[in-house]
């Protein structure tokens, strides 16, 4: 599989799931920490109260980013670690705390790449109405003023929002996520509504305000349409079924990136939510519409569409798909068809700003043999390879996720990481994955630097004939 030179190779991570240490140095409650606390709510009664200590193991951590050799760190700032409540007091602590960790990552030639808004909410403002608070968005405008403050010196590459599709659709409105709220659809599409002016907002004062030229998107939770042939009518098919909204809730591929990109929502959805659509006030759209240099996804998997008679589109259900231990089905053609179509409909370069897959992974005589995820990202890397191939252009990828660590409702019974973390001990140990992630990404710096050493010799060849 070939990739563009100056293609990056990443890892990603987010705070909540990775720093534990919370409420330490005078860090505030998420919405994430009050979910904890109710019974039933996450797996085994866990807690990201610790998870893989990464405040106390960062330096560590960066270490085997370094062994493994990547070029780019996507990682989360938690909100009401700088922000206790939110708004107003700032943590210096908290704040330093990122500082450290940007500096590190630097010294070791791996450029941070910020997420803003992985989901731990403050509580103090959850208290305020959180998202469904049309000053949500300013809320957020100030915090991204804080961060960029702080940190864009030295950082450039940000993405303001992760997956609203999860913390308003899973979160307001399946309640399986924080704040674990069932609410009425327009309730739900107003906190969506706020938390896209809060992007908008976000994006505006990060190219008013950072010092080093910012590089700026959001990062989508996406499902994939794929054609079950070649044939144009069941590529138009799965297009067409990629982008349509079909039932009255938010988890879909147009809601929240229409408005973003194009200026609107999606005609199909306005119609469906008729009478639930929030209040639209002037200049809502313009802010939320602005200029963004890349489209961030999310892919792990897809679903197969055909073409009807009726030039429609129907779901095909295949049986035979393996399965990650998440239970989400193995289509590798998800990183083809998936950066295609988005490119076609949002005119953008594409950043896979999360792939990859949790597996019942052991340490065996210390080491893990996760076969079945090298085979996943050999697969889906090479789709993505084709897809590049094809003419997509598409800037780098982020493994997700470096570390095992909590998965939200699942706790920590879903392993994600390229690295095994002992929950216990708090130890490392790279999986066979990584050193497979090692490789690619050492062969690709190679193979790119003897094209370019070929190019130049072309032209040198040129010169002197
Ligand atoms: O762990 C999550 C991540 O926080 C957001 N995207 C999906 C991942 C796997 O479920």
């Amino acid at each position: 599989m070939k990739f563009p030179e100056d293609f990056i190779w990443g890892a990603a991570t987010s705070s909540y799931q990775i720093e534990g240490a919370a409420y330490r140095d005078g860090g505030g409650r998420s919405v994430w920490d009050m979910l904890g606390r109710q019974a039933g709510r996450i797996a085994n009664g866990d807690t990201g109260e610790i998870a893989c200590d990464h405040y106390h193991h960062y330096k560590k951590d960066i270490d085997l980013m370094a062994e493994v050799g990547l070029q780019a760190y996507r990682f989360s700032i938690s909100w009401p670690r700088v922000l206790p409540d939110g708004a107003g007091k700032v943590n210096q602590q908290g704040l330093d705390f990122y500082s450290r960790l940007v500096d590190t990552l630097l010294e070791k030639n791996i450029t941070p790449w910020i997420t803003l808004f992985h989901w731990d909410f403050p509580y103090e403002l959850y208290c305020r109405g959180g998202w469904l608070n049309r000053d949500s968005a300013d809320w957020f405008a100030d915090y991204t003023q804080l961060v960029v403050d702080r940190l864009s010196d030295r950082v450039s590459h940000w993405i303001t929002l992760n997956e609203p599709q999860c913390f308003i659709g899973l979160g307001h409105q399946d309640g399986i996520h924080a704040p674990g709220m069932k609410m009425g659809v327009s309730e739900v599409l107003l906190a969506g509504h706020n938390a896209l002016r809060a992007h908008g907002k976000s994006v505006e004062v990060i190219r008013a305000q950072a010092k080093a030229a910012p590089f700026v998107g959001a990062s989508q939770a996406s499902i994939i349409s794929i054609p079950v042939s070649d044939q144009p009518h069941d590529i138009e098919a799965a297009r067409q079924h990629m982008f349509s909204i079909r039932k009255k809730h938010v988890f879909n591929n147009a809601w929240f990136s229409d408005p973003m990109i194009l200026g609107r929502y999606p005609d199909e959805g306005v119609e469906l939510f008729a009478a639930d659509m929030p209040e639209i006030f002037a200049g809502d759209l313009e802010c939320i519409n602005q200029k963004l240099d890349y489209f961030g996804t999310n892919i792990y998997s897809g679903i197969h569409v055909r073409a009807t008679a009726d030039n429609g589109f129907a779901v095909v259900v295949k049986k035979d798909l393996a399965e990650t231990a998440m239970g989400w089905p193995v289509t590798p053609e998800a990183l083809y068809w998936g950066p295609g179509f988005f490119h076609q409909r949002y005119q953008m370069p594409v950043v896979i700003t999360e792939s990859g897959m949790a597996n019942d992974d052991r340490v065996n005589n210390g080491m893990v043999h996760d076969r079945e995820r090298i085979e996943f990202l050999d697969k889906y890397l090479g789709e993505y390879a084709r897809a590049i191939e094809d003419g997509v252009p598409a800037l780098g990828y982020f493994l997700w996720s470096l570390l095992d660590n909590f998965e939200w409702a699942e706790g920590y019974s879903k392993r994600f990481g390229i690295v095994y973390v002992d929950y216990e001990t708090q130890q490392r140990v790279l999986k066979d994955s990584a050193g497979w992630y090692k490789n690619l990404i050492a062969r690709h710096i190679s193979e790119s630097s003897q094209d370019a050493e070929t190019a130049t010799d072309k032209n040198h060849t040129v010169e002197c004939v």
